[in-house]
């Protein structure tokens, strides 16, 4: 069974590693930081024999050897970065119950058939560039050299490539991608970043369906004047036609798709930002996500359409762009059959569910069979401090991909 102290050690020593901020854990990728985090996982890893290397995007791998060296591989991890603010398990718990399921092997003296691969990705979070699952994308190839030199650090405006480099790596996406590879399955554990499993008392989800995700950026442009002597009717307020933009949006959602569908606006920056002066220009986000593609459509459709209106009230210009845009994500039914197989092995709660986060097996269900396994939120909290995986909870999913592990390697290649 897994060693929970061994896990929580680790959650521990991760959760300090973090660069200056308001509360909890900030990581972004590329960041020293963000180096001290990935030598402490690769310390951890080597001390059970897992063979380390890291990518030219700066993802980690720890390789435990199989008894057929050119058996199909099977993957098995998350990120290592974090959003601003962060609690200490998303993406962490993944990472470190696949490691603690990879010395659960190395410890049994009955090695897989199949070389089990501990990753680490970086960049799935979006948090530096504004455009999320980028580790995993570059290995899955859909992304390469032209994303390095089109994205840029929202805050130092350095570009993919340069803060690649500035990290250390040498700033090419050369060996990265790993599409052509055989893979037997990736599986990622993460915390369900949600109420459902707490709830309902049942320690497993197994994940069906990863949401489609649409980023909006939205830029408002107005006339900053003087508040005092603009009389309501003459003015061009940038702010008030961003908020009747963001509410329009999210009444749309909540009337039409409440409980299928979610819109929210995260990010909001007011210009010049002066109590004594009408905004000339606010820029925001509006996060879409639905497991529906064709509710998707209809809400960015709907924001489109808003737009016009607005700008006509308001007296404002608005510009409005799709950064990122994932399809939904039906994930790989054999796998989530062998997860199940794990859970009835280990006499564990299981059920299925779908994921209302974006996770990188969205991204490498596109090359390889993906699968899911989500572990218990407390309260649902995320993007929190106060995330919080009960421990034992969290080494049941260590268990379980341990037992999955084992099934899938049972298992004849394709
Ligand atoms: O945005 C998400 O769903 C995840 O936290 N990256
Ligand atoms: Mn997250
Ligand atoms: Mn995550």
């Amino acid at each position: 069974m897994a060693n929970q102290e061994r896990i929580l050690q680790d959650i521990e020593v991760l959760r300090r590693i973090t660069e200056p901020c308001a509360c909890g854990t900030q990581r972004p990728s590329y960041t020293p930081e963000y180096r001290r985090a990935v030598d402490y996982v690769k310390g951890r890893m080597e001390e059970f024999g897992l063979k380390t290397r890291e990518d030219n995007a700066g993802n980690l791998y720890g390789v435990l050897a199989g008894s057929q060296e050119d058996a199909p591989k099977i993957l098995s991890g998350s990120h290592l970065d974090s959003v601003k603010c962060s609690g200490a398990y998303d993406g962490i718990a993944g990472v470190l119950c696949a490691l603690e399921a990879a010395r659960m092997v190395a410890e049994s003296g009955r090695p897989l058939r199949h070389p089990l691969e501990v990753m680490g990705t970086i960049g799935e979070e979006g948090t530096r560039f504004g455009q999320a699952l980028i580790g995993s994308q570059l290995v899955e190839g859909s992304w390469g050299e032209a994303q390095l030199d089109a994205f840029r650090g929202l805050e130092d405006g350095l570009t993919l490539r340069e803060a690649m480099q500035a990290y250390g790596l040498p700033g090419s996406t050369k060996g990265v991608c790993r599409r052509n590879e055989q893979v037997k399955a990736f599986v990622e554990l993460h915390d369900e970043q949600g109420p459902i499993l707490e709830n309902e008392g049942v320690s497993i989800g197994v994940v069906e369906n990863i949401v489609a995700i649409s980023w909006m950026h939205i830029k408002v442009k107005g006339l900053a004047s003087h508040p005092g002597t603009i009389p309501m009717s003459m003015r061009h307020d940038a702010c008030v036609g961003a908020c009747k933009l963001i509410c329009a949006a999210t009444d749309y959602a909540r009337e039409h798709y409440d409980g299928e569908a979610t819109v929210t606006a995260g990010k909001l920056e007011v210009f010049p930002g002066n109590t004594n002066c009408i905004p000339s220009q606010c820029k925001f986000t509006i996060d879409i996500r639905t497991c529906n593609g064709d509710y998707r459509d209809d809400l960015v459709r709907f924001i489109q359409e808003k737009k016009a209106r607005v700008e006509e009230e308001c007296r404002v210009s608005i510009e409005v762009c799709e950064g990122m845009r994932q399809s939904p994500t039906a994930l790989n039914p054999k796998v989530q059959q062998c997860i199940e197989e794990a859970c009835k092995k280990l006499g564990y709660s299981w059920r299925r569910m779908n994921s209302g986060a974006g996770h990188d097996a969205m991204i490498f269900a596109r090359i390889w069979p993906a699968a899911m396994v989500f572990v218990q939120s407390h309260n649902g909290l995320t993007h929190h401090p106060d995330e919080y995986v009960p421990p034992k909870e969290l080494a049941k999913g260590a268990d379980v991909l341990y037992e999955t592990f084992r099934l899938l390697d049972a298992q004849p290649d394709e």
